[in-house]
Parts: structure tokens; C-alpha cells; sequence
């Protein structure tokens, strides 16, 4: 393998998930989610935008596999709705949504492409929300119990699972900072939070092993970014090494070593999740692999004694306003096969760019800066797979523009434009060039 080509066999993907994408939103029988109500709430999302149509994927599945088989990926990362399995999140299941599932896997494996499901991209289901919602430790067998179900309802021909996107978004965004669906303001309950998620991921892997009718592999994925230095100064450096990074404190320790992190027990007070006996077993069972979704770094600087996050004036910035910085990519990927002690296969599940596209007058979108994005992003992961790291493939966020949550329609991220008016899809010149990635199998 040189330096640009990645091993045989390294899966090359796309990422969507449920409510960014699939639209119908009172069709077939779909319960009412945490997302609907919360777009609905005035000043919630930018523009009042909602994901009732969203890419309208649920009526154009069919062209939008098309679309992934033109451009040659072998695997696809989409989330399975829960309110449109359970429509009040626990009780009596609804067969018409099992069935759009079940068409879109047969459809993927028709075109060659191997499904990788999440379970849960932040769609909760309304009624589970009004008895607590994550906040419950009642929800990792509320979880376990619907990820069986739809284990045992398409297992027969999936067999790669992720439990949870980025649980830290779910407890910090929604729990505690409020900009994500539920809104709640409440520290402490985002630090009990975090804990229900784990346990929900730890009992949402067992039951999908029970479950499944074939043999399959299940993991997490979590959202995780870099702590780079402002500067070359020594004190810089040593303040980045340093400073927490969240995600990664809160979420790997548990996972991989069975335990918090005791910097960020020492440092909560008060505020501490309730932790019952057998739960960081449960938690710290073994994982299949691990799914990293990586866009940015963040800079730490030292000035004025203490350490805090800065921008870096010399960096590119997207439009979400985060900084084009491949490093970190290849140094996280490289503390992660550390701290899993190279024994747990990773994916990149998520990895991509905002940026303010326009149709050219020839009819094309010429958005050289994403295909830069991820050229750089694409070398740095092939330099971390030379130095040992199991990356076993690349999801790039997103096949489609589509909701970008609290920003609704104002970001897009998709190797293909969406014309919201129309439906229309339009392959980006960076959905031309990760085809020819893929073809080659290495970053040109
Ligand atoms: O759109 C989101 C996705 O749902 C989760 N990861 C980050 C993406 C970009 O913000």
C-alpha cells in the first residue's frame, strides 16, 4: 500500500440520518419526535424550518441509492427512526415502518452497497420524552427493547449496527445548552444524561446480538475533535495537551476502561451521574468497533495563564464556522487506536463540510473547497492507516443537503444539492471527485 492507497477492501461510504433526510413526517403511521416538536416551537430553528419534507428520501429512496450506486460507494450510514417503529416509543409496533426499512436495505444490497444502521440519530419519541426521556435511566430497556425489534426485523440482511450518534450532542446540546431538541437548560440532568445514554448503549448491544438473526458486529459513534496548539509556544503545546476535551473524557473511559474519568468526577462537585452497581460492566462491554465522526480541531491557547479555545487567525473556516484542520483527524485516529490498545476496528462515520454552494451557469455546483476538505481529510486518514491504525472505511457527511438541525436548510454539507422547492438532486464536482477516489481506492 503507498501512502495514497488505502487497503483492499476499505469501505467507502456515505451518511445521512432519519429526520435530516426522510421528510413525511405524519406518513405510514410515524409517531410524533422530540425534533418535530421542537421545530415547531417559534425561534427554536433558523428560518421555522422543519424536517416535515426535509429531501423527501422516504417517497425517493430509490433515486437517491441510485444516485450512491453512480458514484461507486460500498456502504451507506442511515438511522432508522424510532417513532417510525414504535410511534409512542414503547408498545405495539408499526409494520409500515419496519417496511421502509426493509425496502431501503433491499434496495442497497440490490446496488451492491452494505448497510450500516443507526439506531438513534435523535429522534426520540415524543411520549418517551413527557416520562422523562433521557433523563430516565428507564431508557436503555426502552432502547434495548426497540433496537431488538428492528434487529430481529432486518438483521437477516444488515449486520453492522451503530447504537447512538454522538451522545454527547444528545445530553450537552439538548440537556444543557438548550439548542438542541428538548431545549432543557439543566446541567445536572445532561451529566445524568450522558450516563443513560451509555447504559442504553450497553443494553442496545446485547439485544441486537440476541436479536439478530446472523452473526453482527455493533458499535458507537461518537463526535470527537482535537485539541491543537494556537501557537508553536511551548506553553501552548503543553496547555493543549492539557485541556479536556469533552466528548472524549466523558464517553471513552466508560466505554473502553469501564470507569469516568476522575479529572471530570474531581472537577463536576455536585454534579455527578447516579451510577447503580453492574452498570459500568454493562457499559464497558466489548464494542465491535468504534465510529468517529470528525470535522474539526479546537485551539488551545495559554495566553493570560489559562488555558482556553481561540480561533486560529491564519485557518480556513466553514461555514458552520469550524476550521479546516486534517491533523486532527490523524492525531485523534492515532489516540484512539492508544487507548483501545489497537484492538477495536474504526470507522470514520462522519466527516465533511459546510459551505455556501451556487449553481454555476453551466448547470454545475463547483465546490472546490469541499473537494479540497476532504482530499486533506481522505490523506490524513490514509497516513494514520500506514502507522498502524485499523480504519476499516470512510463515511463522508452527507450524500444530500439536508436539515441541518437548529440551522435548518442554511447549511449545506451534501456531495449532491438538493433544490428544496423542487426535489431536484444535482451531483456536486466533490461528488464527481470522491467517485474518482473511490474508483482509484486512494486519495488523488
Ligand atoms: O448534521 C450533523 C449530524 O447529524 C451529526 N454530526 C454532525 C453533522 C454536521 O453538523
Amino acid at each position: 500500500m503507498t501512502n495514497r492507497t488505502f487497503p483492499q477492501g476499505f469501505l467507502w461510504g456515505t451518511a445521512t440520518a432519519s429526520y435530516q433526510i426522510e421528510g413525511a413526517a405524519r406518513e405510514d403511521g410515524r409517531g410524533e419526535s422530540i425534533w418535530d416538536r421542537f421545530s415547531q416551537t417559534p425561534g427554536k430553528v433558523v428560518n421555522g424550518d422543519t424536517g416535515d419534507v426535509a429531501c423527501d428520501h422516504y417517497h425517493l429512496y430509490k433515486q437517491d441509492i441510485q444516485l450512491m450506486k453512480s458514484l461507486g460507494v460500498s456502504a451507506y450510514r442511515f438511522s432508522v427512526a424510532w417513532p417510525r417503529i414504535l410511534p409512542t416509543g414503547t408498545g405495539s409496533v408499526n409494520q409500515k415502518g419496519i417496511d421502509f426499512y426493509s425496502r431501503v436495505i433491499d434496495e442497497l444490497l440490490a446496488a451492491g452497497i452494505r448497510p450500516f444502521i443507526t439506531l438513534y440519530h435523535w429522534d426520540l419519541p415524543i411520549e418517551l420524552h413527557d416520562r422523562g426521556g433521557w433523563t430516565n435511566r428507564d431508557i436503555a430497556g426502552w432502547f434495548a427493547d426497540y433496537a431488538a425489534i428492528v434487529a430481529r426485523a432486518l438483521g437477516d440482511r444488515a449486520q453492522d449496527w451503530i447504537t447512538l450518534n454522538e451522545p454527547w450532542c444528545t445530553s450537552f446540546l439538548g440537556y444543557d445548552m438548550g439548542v438542541h431538541a428538548p431545549g432543557i437548560c439543566n446541567h445536572h440532568l445532561a451529566v445524568q444524561t450522558v450516563h443513560n445514554t451509555l447504559l442504553a448503549h450497553g443494553a442496545g448491544m446485547q439485544a441486537i446480538r440476541a436479536a439478530s438473526p446472523t452473526p453482527c458486529r455493533v458499535g458507537i459513534t461518537l463526535n470527537m475533535g482535537y485539541n491543537l496548539p494556537a501557537t508553536d509556544s511551548e506553553a501552548d503545546r503543553i496547555a493543549a495537551e492539557n485541556a479536556v476535551d469533552s466528548v472524549y473524557e466523558w464517553f471513552v473511559p466508560p466505554i473502553f476502561a469501564g470507569h469516568y474519568s476522575e479529572r471530570l468526577l474531581s472537577e463536576g462537585g455536585e454534579q455527578q451521574p447516579v451510577v447503580q452497581p453492574g452498570d459500568m460492566a454493562l457499559i464497558s462491554a466489548r464494542n465491535d468497533f468504534l465510529g468517529l465522526n470528525y470535522y474539526s480541531p479546537t485551539r488551545i491557547s495559554s495566553a493570560g495563564g489559562v488555558a482556553h479555545a481561540v480561533r486560529n487567525p491564519n485557518g480556513e473556516y466553514t461555514e458552520m464556522d469550524w476550521e479546516v484542520e486534517p491533523e486532527g483527524l490523524y492525531r485523534i485516529l492515532l489516540k484512539l487506536k492508544k487507548v483501545t490498545k489497537g484492538q477495536v476496528p474504526l470507522y470514520i462515520t462522519e466527516n465533511g463540510s459546510a459551505f455556501l454552494d451556487e449553481v454555476a451557469p453551466d448547470g454545475a455546483v463547483h465546490d472546490e473547497r469541499r473537494a479540497a476538505y476532504l482530499r486533506g481529510h481522505l490523506s490524513a486518514a490514509s497516513r494514520a492507516i500506514t502507522d498502524g491504525v485499523d480504519l476499516r472505511g470512510y463515511f463522508e457527511w452527507s450524500l444530500l443537503d439536508n436539515f441541518e438541525w437548529a440551522l435548518g436548510y442554511t447549511r449545506r454539507f451534501g456531495l449532491v444539492r438538493v433544490n428544496f422547492a423542487t426535489q431536484e438532486r444535482l451531483i456536486k464536482d466533490s461528488g464527481h471527485y470522491y467517485r474518482d477516489v473511490i474508483a482509484a481506492n486512494a486519495v488523488i
